[in-house]
């Protein structure tokens, strides 16, 4: 064996091996700002949705209050799109008009 495939680990087989590893894309989850939903409740989505502490949480939800729409996390594609859909689902479960959305980091 010669190249990659090779069993022979050490460094030298791939010190000048220039090749580009390309990294899964990543993506931020977005939320943002209506005049409707309660406070509370878009702190208690950022807690049990996206696993922040309320601190955090508080944090994120006055930022995205004040400022239109705040990024609550990066996740690989499945994972972001899960939590928009849990998102929508919570919101629309209690009549509130919260949206999240996601964009390439
Ligand atoms: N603006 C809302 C209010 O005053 C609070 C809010 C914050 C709503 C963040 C959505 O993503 C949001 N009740």
């Amino acid at each position: 064996m010669s190249d990659e495939f090779s069993s022979d680990n050490s460094n030298q087989t791939f010190a000048d091996d220039k090749r580009k590893v390309e990294l899964p894309r990543q993506y931020k989850v977005v939320l943002h700002n209506d005049d409707y939903t309660p406070m509370d409740f878009v702190i208690e989505i950022l807690m049990t949705i996206f696993k922040k502490d309320e601190m955090e949480a508080t944090r994120i939800m006055l930022n995205v209050h004040n400022q239109g729409k705040g990024i609550c996390g990066v996740y690989s594609y499945e994972i972001a799109e899960t939590k928009v859909a849990r998102v929508h689902q919570r919101a629309e479960k209690n009549e509130y008009p919260l949206q999240a959305s996601m964009e390439v980091e």
